[in-house]
């Protein structure tokens, strides 16, 4: 296959509603505002992805930036691998995180589309890998006992999932646990627990909390402590036999290789947007493989799915889609098995009235 030359880079943002809202302690995101990059390239094949910018007052400046950045992509070869080395040196002075390592992701995930595209195979046999299904779990949007209860036996008994994962942090360790209880009720005893404190305790709260819901067994604590509090969460993870989860915040491979030198986390779920999109993310996942860390993915399920089909300690795939209202056909969960799409690149076909509809001015 001869080589690709970028053409042009064209921005859209949407702001979709996020149906239904995700709820945790502190509040509801209602809406789910994404920008969608475009590479087109003089050969023909184009390539796509989005990034997710989390709340509506980062969506323009994430789109701006994402233009800014694609435009110094002009003329250039489709060469994901080099250009992501330009780009994280070339921002270096800025800092190859937040919004500028959003965008430099997005479009390498496009880059890795069109490649995809050009050699008509989907990105994980691209990479060498193969389409097989991948076990999911199920990531819960609600809040609180009842709600989650009903949410977790409907999904789990929908899709055949064997975990779910859901929010706590309320304000009274007693209130976590009666939200366990109510999900374990309706999942029963072979669906595996997974909880999120989305960095919400302290030290001696996380230990508390800690100690008291792997009694109930729950499989997984995740982002117990704030992300860059490595040594506590170190020292947490030595206090507990149920491991600690976290990744879905570390910038980059420098972030996710600081988090893992210091044995932060037992498993590890980094985000293939804060990573750097498909290189980043490929990078991060050869440290956790020769540190025999089992390593799930966040969000960005079409992505991630293709990513954990080459990855060498793969866990679960995160089941929480974002983007499937945007899409012609979402990606499938069947019998607890997330199904990689037998089509070229990441295989996202967009729906072009939906993106119209909810179109924004970014
Ligand atoms: C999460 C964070 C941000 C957006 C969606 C979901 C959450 C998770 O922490 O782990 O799914
Ligand atoms: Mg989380």
């Amino acid at each position: 296959m001869g080589a690709l030359t970028i053409r042009n880079v064209t921005v859209h943002a949407v702001d979709a509603p996020m149906d239904p809202p995700l709820r945790n302690s502190l509040n509801v995101i209602t809406r789910a505002p994404l920008v969608i990059a475009e590479i087109q390239t003089e050969q023909g094949p184009r390539g796509t992805a989005y990034a997710f910018a989390y709340a509506p007052q980062a969506l323009g400046p994430l789109a701006a930036l994402t233009r800014n950045i694609g435009e110094g992509l002009v003329g250039r070869e489709v060469a994901p691998q080099g250009i992501w080395d330009w780009l994280q040196n070339g921002n270096r002075l800025i800092g190859a995180e937040g919004l500028v390592q959003m965008a430099i992701s997005v479009l390498d995930m496009a880059l890795w589309d069109a490649l995809g595209k050009q050699a008509g195979l989907p990105l994980a046999r691209l990479l060498g890998g193969d389409l097989s299904p991948l076990p999911a779990y199920g990531s819960l949007r609600g809040w609180g006992p009842a709600m989650l209860a009903e949410e977790a036996g409907r999904t789990v008994a929908d899709l055949g999932l064997r975990a779910v994962k859901f929010k706590l942090g309320a304000a009274r360790l007693e209130d976590d646990i009666a939200t366990i209880r109510a999900v374990r009720e309706a999942v029963g005893d072979s669906v595996e627990i997974l909880v999120d404190y989305n960095q919400g305790l302290d030290r001696p709260e996380a230990l508390r909390r800690g100690l008291a819901i792997q009694a109930e067994g729950v499989r997984w604590l995740e982002e117990p402590l704030h992300v860059t509090d490595d040594e506590g969460l170190a020292w947490l993870s030595s206090q507990l036999e149920m491991p600690v989860q976290g990744g879905e915040n570390w910038w980059g491979v420098t972030g996710m290789a600081r988090s893992l030198a210091l044995r932060a986390t037992d498993l590890c779920m980094p985000d293939v947007m804060k990573m750097g999109g498909v290189t980043g993310f490929l990078r991060g996942m050869a440290l956790a493989g020769a540190q025999r860390v089992p390593l799930s993915s966040h969000i960005f399920i079409e992505a991630s799915a293709h990513l954990l089909s080459v990855s060498p300690n793969r866990h679960y795939l995160e089941h929480l889609d974002i983007a499937g209202a945007l899409l012609r056909e979402r990606l499938h969960v069947k019998d607890g098995m997330a199904l990689i799409p037998d089509r070229p690149g990441l295989g996202m076909q967009w729906d072009e009235s939906a993106l119209r509809h909810h179109a924004a001015n970014a």
